[in-house]
């Protein structure tokens, strides 16, 4: 089986080298370790560090944060035939001597996602400011609330995938991945463990680029997630507020309502009626909305199942159902991919084979 450990680095020449050199090689029922560093815009040594401590390093021409390198990191590793995949920080806040602990579930086959979490275990809670560690407490509390399962720690960027995980992954969000990553398995029944792992509360260089402003952070965050959740459950979001709307225009016709019958007159109340029946119209053209949203998000599961058998395809290493065999064909694929040749996916061209990947 094969690892491959990706690490998103921007401006990390003090760490990189030694976060490399540090991930284990020698890992029980793995046989082969490869370590991908992506470095989209570094101005300092990054690249030329991590490739001297034996990584291969992934340099993307524009700057996309650590979202879109995460991505990016994902497919060059599939493409490099991972069965497995960690990501983890270079900035030497994580330990990757951890690795194995992750791998732990995976390998089992209990979890799809593995996530090292730093307050599973109160012993293990790194230090960390106040305002930092409620603005953690807040993001799991509310992904919890939106997936139904409890977790404590959402926003750790040191994880464990397998590769079926990664052919269902999708996801969109730049700025961060690690929220978006919860949502997106978590709705299609993917199972998530938290593992406890000790880190470093601080970076022992620089500064964090990514949660060092916490509004901002916070901002940018709730915005991923407000739009992963409606792409999932659009009918929950939109159907809520015009639930809120709609119970609005009901009070305020009531209250006319019970003037009228006191009075026998709508006077000076005539507002109340106004306003409820533009409410009442708001209400239905959301709700109409997210019916619309909801029949959109039919199309997306759709789609999705189609990425996922082409990722299956182009990617997992191809088992041919008997009386199908293809001789030398999975040698040739296989081969094509490892050196990231375009088109080395299944060709319109090529013989169709039903094929079924290897667990
Ligand atoms: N490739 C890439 N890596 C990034 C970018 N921004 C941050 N990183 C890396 O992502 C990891 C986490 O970033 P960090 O600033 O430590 O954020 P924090 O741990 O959330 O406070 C580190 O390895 C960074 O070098 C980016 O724009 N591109
Ligand atoms: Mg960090």
């Amino acid at each position: 089986m094969k690892l491959c450990v990706i690490i998103p680095a921007l401006n990390e020449e003090a760490s990189i080298g030694r976060v490399v050199g540090e991930v284990p090689r020698k890992i029980d029922r793995i046989d082969e370790v490869e370590v991908i560093v992506v470095d989209d815009g570094s101005t300092d040594r990054t690249a030329q560090c991590a490739a001297d401590a034996g990584a291969l390093v992934l340099r993307l021409p524009v700057n996309r944060g650590v979202g879109g390198a995460i991505h990016a990191g994902f497919n060059r590793a599939l493409e490099r035939g991972a069965d497995l995949v960690v990501n983890l920080d270079g900035d030497g806040q994580f330990n990757p001597a951890d690795i194995p602990k992750l791998l732990a579930p995976l390998l089992t086959g209990e979890a799809g996602l593995v996530t090292a979490s730093r307050f599973l275990d109160p012993e293990l809670e790194p230090e960390m400011g106040a305002l930092k560690r409620y603005g953690n407490y807040c993001m799991s509390l509310i992904i919890s609330f939106l997936t139904g399962e409890r977790y404590r720690d959402v926003s750790c960027g040191f994880r464990a995938y397998t590769q079926d995980t990664l052919f269902r992954m999708n996801l969109h969000g730049l700025f961060t991945y690690t929220q978006e990553a919860f949502l997106d398995l978590s709705f299609k029944g993917v199972p998530i463990k938290e593992v406890p792992v000790r880190v470093r509360g601080t970076r022992e260089h620089g500064h964090s680029r990514i949660a060092s402003n916490i509004p901002y952070y916070a901002f940018r965050t709730s915005k991923i997630i407000f739009r992963s959740f409606v792409d999932y459950k659009p009918m929950r979001v939109l159907g809520s507020i015009s639930s809120v709307v709609m119970l609005g225009a009901l009070v305020l016709a009531g209250f006319l309502l019970q003037h009228y019958l006191r009075t026998d007159s709508f006077t000076p109340h005539k507002w109340a009626g106004f306003t409820s029946a533009a409410l009442a119209g708001m209400g239905l053209l959301i709700f109409i909305t997210g019916l619309l949203a909801d029949m959109i998000s039919r199309v997306r599961v759709n789609q999705e199942r189609i990425l996922y058998q082409l990722r299956k395809n182009r990617y997992a290493p191809l088992h041919h159902a008997p009386g199908v065999v293809i001789p030398g064909k999975n040698e040739q694929t296989r081969g094509r991919q490892e050196h990231g040749e375009p088109g080395s996916g299944t060709a319109a061209s090529e013989p169709i084979a039903i094929a079924v990947a290897k667990d």
